[in-house]
């Protein structure tokens, strides 16, 4: 018999997905992930049976609890749920979908909202930090309708502003995990960079490429695929990420010079094996941090603004998304922020087979 599990449908950021509180789903961590892939209708590079929209950016999940912690209001877990593979994988975080973690936070009754904005501090189970959410709470309600806009994203929407505190080597470590700003291999310069996301950093020119090329034409780039995963391949134990052949980290990031007048740098991403419609995250404060590292492969095409404390506008096939970097007196960052929006789709049950 089929079982109804609560769930909220949001788009958080440039990305879509389902949205459970912890006690929702089970607990066995197998039993969750077969639960999650039949509601999504993976493994199907199409996702006819299930809520997924045939794309790892709509193939999403944030599992959401109450924190014990004394510096948190909730914990997230985010989890990457394969379209065409029956993986189900926690190795990376994702900003995006953290976007609508502090909204649904206050809908399910886990925070309070004030008047006016309410901050939802929340701990990132992924990656053991920290981020603090600023939710619009006119009248002690969240409110989704505003001004603020995002690259990717039609319209507007209202903005939630997003502080991550020391993401330095959240999943590898190190903030450069070879121990090095730029490594060659496979006859190619990389730079290895973990700022909250891991990321490998590389010049489309290298592969023949101005940068400027669409999603579609990227991915139908079969030799660029294949030369890009075999770097990644061979990178995983070096960035002490283990064997990535079934993990959706590193993000392999294809860097030009920018195109427009106030671009930090150009971007195209693969997540690992499809090209991102614009950046993730995470991903774009691991890049924006790069630039400004002496010697990696990011300085070299990198346009920074006079004022360390500007926005560097980390641009992407769908426009250009800001970054905000603070730094300590040594020049390392201690924190990044950004606005996001998110948009709540639909609240109800969705059934298990
Ligand atoms: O880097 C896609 C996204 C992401 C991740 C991906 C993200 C981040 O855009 O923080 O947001 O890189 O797989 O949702």
């Amino acid at each position: 018999m089929s079982e109804a599990i609560r769930c909220m449908w949001m788009r958080g950021g440039t990305s879509k997905g389902g949205y459970f509180l912890a006690a929702d789903l089970p607990a066995d961590t197998a039993a969750r992930d077969q639960l999650l892939l039949s509601i999504m209708g993976s493994p199907d590079p199409v996702q006819i049976d299930g809520l997924g929209g045939a794309d790892p950016l709509t193939s999403k999940v944030a599992v959401v609890k109450p924190s014990t912690r004394p510096d948190a209001d909730v914990d997230y877990l985010f989890l990457q749920v394969f379209v065409d593979q029956p993986v189900v994988t926690d190795a990376q975080n994702c900003g995006n979908i953290l976007s609508g973690v502090g909204p649904f936070a206050i809908e399910r009754g886990l925070v309070r909202a004030r008047e006016g904005e309410t901050d939802v501090r929340i701990f990132m189970e992924n990656t053991g930090q920290l981020a603090t959410a600023r939710v619009q709470t006119p009248g002690g309600r969240v409110a989704y309708a505003g001004a603020a806009t995002v690259d990717g994203v039609p319209g507007t929407a209202a903005p939630v502003f997003i502080t991550f505190a020391d993401t330095a080597g959240a999943s590898c470590g190190a903030l450069l995990p070879t121990g090095n700003p730029r490594d060659e291999i496979q006859g190619k310069a990389v730079t290895c960079i973990d700022n909250g996301m891991p990321v490998v950093l590389l010049r489309a020119a290298d592969f023949g490429l101005t940068g400027n090329e669409d999603r579609a034409t990227l991915e139908s780039n079969r030799r660029l695929r294949d030369e890009l995963e075999s770097i990644r391949l061979a990178l995983g134990e070096r960035m002490n990420l283990g064997d990535v052949s079934q993990k959706s980290v590193p993000k392999m990031c294809l860097l030009s010079a920018p195109t427009g007048a106030e671009g930090t740098v150009n971007t195209r991403t693969f997540i690992p094996h499809r090209c991102h419609a614009s950046i993730g995250v995470l991903g774009a404060v691991s890049v924006a941090t790069a630039c400004a590292i002496r010697g990696s492969v990011a300085a070299d095409l990198a346009r920074l603004p006079a004022d360390p404390e500007a926005p560097l506008q980390i641009e992407h096939p769908s426009g250009q998304m800001a970054v905000v970097l603070r730094h300590d007196q040594d020049g390392r960052v201690v924190e990044a922020a950004i606005v996001r929006t998110a948009r709540k789709l639909f609240d109800g049950d969705v059934f298990s087979h």
